[in-house]
């Protein structure tokens, strides 16, 4: 979807310099604003797109090189560039750990809001490569920081910076937990999200840069990656409820989550950058539930009991667990005027509603014999 042609065009586009003002008609359109989004391919970049495409952004985003197509979260949104003049969103391969890539785009895009949404996202991964993931999530967002700072220094133009913290990073803080709650991170994606936190803070503070914080709790959607829970939980369901799966493998089901909806999340990382002041803020819905409670929810809407279907195995428990997260909301909801649409019951139905529809899909083409029956997400 994205090509290596793309930055003429993009370049081509935005570097025009200045009009004489003689030469300007007297109906000239407002030039539109210009969003860029590393981790455009994630849930929150695809809602992200979507939330600023509908506010007339033009939306550049930025992917990493992969052998398989990463796009799919975002296929609903493409125009063939080279088709339609009427593209408003564009990708370009950069990736976080490439200083260069990341300057380039910012320096050809001339942004007026860049949303660092990249990393990676796994807590329990980020066990297995605490290297790479300090290398993206931490020297990723420093990286961006400085390309968004330097080229902004260059070209004078104000360029407004979010970056996605998490309520991981307050680890085993007890709740609720809020902007003035102690950072306490138990892993190593935590950790490395507490140094992005800190370097955002340190730009906003040394270089008087527009640089937000969102602390966001955790957020799901029928578009969440299939090995967070919430969501191998909710396609567990669906294949269970065709016939696909029987069983489910579980770690800690006692583990309690404030979760919320991902689109309405990302109107609140927008909001952040539409202040007169910079700023940090918690998102959440201020409500907490266990893991076993979301199993009883999606297991509970079908008809089906989880006890049946679930096993629990050690080697989806973490080393350091993160207990109980609830946040506090309320500066969000008084600053920003935003609060959650989407409350936990309507979200398990939602999530459970769409994979029970994709599981019917996979069961005609297990049936044609296309696929097998054991693969699970
Ligand atoms: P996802 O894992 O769905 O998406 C992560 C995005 O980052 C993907 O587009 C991924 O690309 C991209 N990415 C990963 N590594 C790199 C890299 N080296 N260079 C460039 N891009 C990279 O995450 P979410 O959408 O759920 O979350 C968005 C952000 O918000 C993340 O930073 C996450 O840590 C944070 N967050 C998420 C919360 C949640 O509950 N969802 C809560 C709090 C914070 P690819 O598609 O190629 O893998
Ligand atoms: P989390 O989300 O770690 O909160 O990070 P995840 O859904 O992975 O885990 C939530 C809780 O469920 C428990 N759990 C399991 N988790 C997974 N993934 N798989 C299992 O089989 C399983 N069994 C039990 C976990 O131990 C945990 O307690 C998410 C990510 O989106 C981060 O990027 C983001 O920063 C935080 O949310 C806020």
């Amino acid at each position: 979807m994205a090509s290596s042609d793309s930055a003429g065009a993009a370049g081509s586009e935005f570097n025009n310099g200045p009009l004489a003002s003689s030469s300007i008609p007297a109906a000239v359109p407002e030039r539109r604003k210009v969003a860029l989004i590393a981790g455009i391919t994630g849930q929150d970049g695809s809602y992200l797109t979507e939330f600023l495409l509908g506010k007339g952004y033009e939306v550049h985003g930025l992917i990493r090189r992969s052998s398989n197509f990463n796009t799919a979260r975002l296929d609903h949104l493409y125009v063939d560039p080279h088709n339609s003049s009427k593209a408003r969103m564009k990708l370009h391969y950069a990736d976080l750990s490439d200083a260069s890539s990341l300057r380039r785009w910012v320096d050809v895009l001339l942004p007026d809001e860049v949303y660092n949404l990249a990393a990676q996202s796994h807590v329990a991964v980020s066990f297995e490569i605490p290297d790479y993931t300090a290398d993206v999530v931490a020297t990723g967002s420093l990286r961006l920081l400085e390309a968004v700072r330097s080229s902004s220094s260059s070209s004078g133009k104000p360029i407004r910076y979010y970056q996605a913290g998490s309520s991981e990073m307050f680890g085993s803080t007890p709740p609720p937990q809020s902007e003035s709650s102690a950072f306490h991170p138990r892993s190593p994606y935590a950790a490395a999200k507490v140094a992005a936190h800190w370097y955002t803070v340190n730009y906003r503070e040394a270089y008087g840069l527009f640089a937000c914080n969102g602390i966001l709790f955790n957020h799901e959607s029928p578009r969440r990656g299939e090995n967070f829970v919430t969501r191998k939980i909710t396609r567990a369901v669906g294949r269970i409820r065709v016939g696909l799966q029987t069983k489910l493998f579980l770690g800690n089901l006692s583990a309690a989550r404030d979760w919320g909806f991902a689109g309405d999340y990302v109107e609140a990382m927008w909001l952040m950058l539409q202040q007169d002041e910079p700023g940090d803020y918690v998102v959440a819905t201020d409500e907490s539930h266990t893991v076993q409670e979301f199993l009883e929810a999606a297991f509970g809407y079908v008809g089906l009991d989880w006890k049946d279907h679930v096993v629990i195995d050690k080697r989806y428990f973490r080393p350091a667990e993160v207990d109980s997260l609830k946040g506090d909301s309320s500066k969000a909801r008084k600053v920003l005027g935003w609060k959650p649409k989407v409350g936990f019951q309507e979200l398990v139905k939602m999530m459970v509603d769409q994979d029970i529809e994709l599981a019917k899909r996979e069961k005609v083409l297990v049936d044609a014999g296309y696929i097998d029956a054991q693969q699970q997400p």
